[in-house]
């Protein structure tokens, strides 16, 4: 994977633009340099130069710039050739460096280079990835928040603590021969115990951090005909989904990725929750339950004209018939009332039921559920919906959140279970060493993710993913 090849690509998108950047990185550039765009760059500084071919004659003129390593993005050297953004001059000057002994860059190959040689561990260089394909102000400003390190130093606080941990319990097992008492093990249990609540923040940090990167999933359930596919359509501004008097007419997951005031979320769709003959129906409402169960937040849309109650004091016997179709979407019975904390009633239909637009709240036994009274067909109490998801979504994915992707939440959760089992160890007075041992695979679970522990499975599958010529 490391070999000593200069490396160069075009940096910038492909197309007609005002400026387009050629980007070369290598252990020794100033050869190349001097031959493409004459000697004397002084590093780090901008030169009005000729860019020329092997006949010396002038492809482009513009800036170059030299970033000697290890002070440079790769910590090798870095020449960067602004020339005019045409697509046929940048190709000439990326032929001229090819001829110059550089090869084409892998995508990410650069960012891959700057990791290897230290400048940025694996969190910051996916942030880089996250932060080119952010396509929200959220998503951008948690990637900038990786990028910066706050993640990284976080990850490194907790793995010092572990550390510790792990010197106390070696000189405990050290001196385990003598009468010395080395270890205190309440307060060792206490610290143990704060070390795993400190990774418990970070976990719900990552996990916020996913949401913005790839969307809450909302899903639409429930019974055929209430209005799921209409309120999909209001929420996502145009007819996505298909809308009709007959019911069972969505048979399938329709999905739709829309932003929120810059949130990005997946709206799906499903078919309405009922028992039916036909097959395609049948597998549209496996697909339905499933889908539910998955989501981020539920819409319960239910059809207001078909219950009596008072939106603001529905019967017990009224939330459970409401209920029932989503009983079996959660994957075991244990998991409903997990499904149901992320449940929102829509009270769909109120032009015909003659409610008010607004939002109030109902109980089933101790989970309290919002209840919102729109009408999808006149447009009415969208907005107070579209709030309630935004608030939500804040929520879910707040402020504090790091750009972050499913192995770092895997890897917290698998640092998570070793220090409960070095915890368990402990209180059940099991050899030192095994506690030991827990809290030395926490700490390798905690470097995965910066790239202290890696492979060069997990390297291609990150850098593979990046664009060209970053
Ligand atoms: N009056 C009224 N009709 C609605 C409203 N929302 C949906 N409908 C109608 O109810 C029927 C079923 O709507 P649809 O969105 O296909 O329901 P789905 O089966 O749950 O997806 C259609 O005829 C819609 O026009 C509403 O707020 N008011
Ligand atoms: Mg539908």
């Amino acid at each position: 994977m490391n070999d000593h090849h200069a490396i160069c690509a075009i940096a910038t998108a492909p197309g007609r633009s005002g400026i387009g950047i050629l980007r070369i990185s290598g252990k020794s550039l100033g050869d190349l340099a001097a031959r493409l765009v004459g000697t004397g760059l002084k590093p780090r500084h901008a030169h009005c130069r000729d860019f020329l071919d092997a006949e010396g004659a002038v492809i482009d003129r513009g800036i170059a710039l030299l970033f000697p390593g290890p002070n440079s993005f790769t910590g090798e050297d870095v020449l960067e050739l602004h020339a005019h953004g045409s697509r046929v001059v940048l190709e000439m000057l990326r032929d001229r460096a090819l001829a110059l002994g550089a090869r084409l860059a892998r995508p990410g190959e650069f960012s891959e280079r700057a990791f290897l040689n230290g400048k940025i561990d694996l969190v910051q260089a996916e942030a880089i990835a996250d932060l080119i394909d952010a396509d929200s102000r959220q998503a951008a400003r948690s990637a900038m928040r990786s990028l910066s390190g706050d993640f990284s130093r976080k990850l490194r606080a907790m793995a010092a603590s572990l550390t510790e941990f792990r010197v106390l319990l070696e000189s405990a097992i050290d001196f385990s021969d003598s009468d010395i008492e080395v270890l205190d093990a309440e307060s060792f249990q206490q610290r143990l115990a704060e070390a795993l609540a400190d990774l418990e923040q970070t976990r719900s940090l990552c996990r916020q951090g996913t949401l913005l990167n790839q969307g809450i999933v909302v899903a639409l359930a429930g019974l055929p005909n209430a209005g799921k596919s209409s309120v999909m359509n209001c929420l996502a501004g145009h007819d996505a989904a298909i809308v009709t008097a007959i019911p069972g007419t969505t048979r399938d997951i329709v999905s739709r990725r829309v932003l929120l005031d810059g949130l990005p979320v997946q709206l799906v769709d499903t078919a309405g929750l009922r028992d039916s003959d036909d097959e395609i129906e049948q597998e549209g409402v496996r697909r339905a339950r499933k889908a539910i169960d998955n989501a981020d937040l539920v819409l319960l849309i239910c059809d207001s004209t078909l219950v009596a109650d008072d939106p603001a004091n529905v019967s017990a016997a009224t939330i459970r018939s409401l209920l029932q179709p989503l009983r079996d979407c959660a994957s075991d019975p244990g998991h409903f009332d997990s499904l149901l904390r992320r449940v929102t009633v829509i009270w769909n239909k109120i032009d015909l039921s003659g409610l008010s637009p607004g939002m109030n709240r109902v109980f089933s036994g101790p989970v309290e559920l919002p209840l919102l009274r729109i009408s999808a067909r006149e447009n009415v109490g969208i907005d107070l919906l579209s709030r309630h998801l935004q608030s939500q979504i804040a929520y879910e994915g707040g402020e504090d959140a790091f750009a972050a992707r499913a192995r770092h939440v895997e890897a917290v959760d698998e640092a998570i279970a070793q220090c409960r089992k070095a915890q368990e160890n402990m209180a059940s007075k099991a050899a030192l060493e095994w506690t030991a041992e827990d809290l030395r695979l926490a700490q390798a679970a905690l470097g995965k993710i910066t790239g202290e522990v890696t492979s060069d499975e997990l390297l291609g599958e990150i850098f593979g993913k990046f664009c060209i010529g970053k």
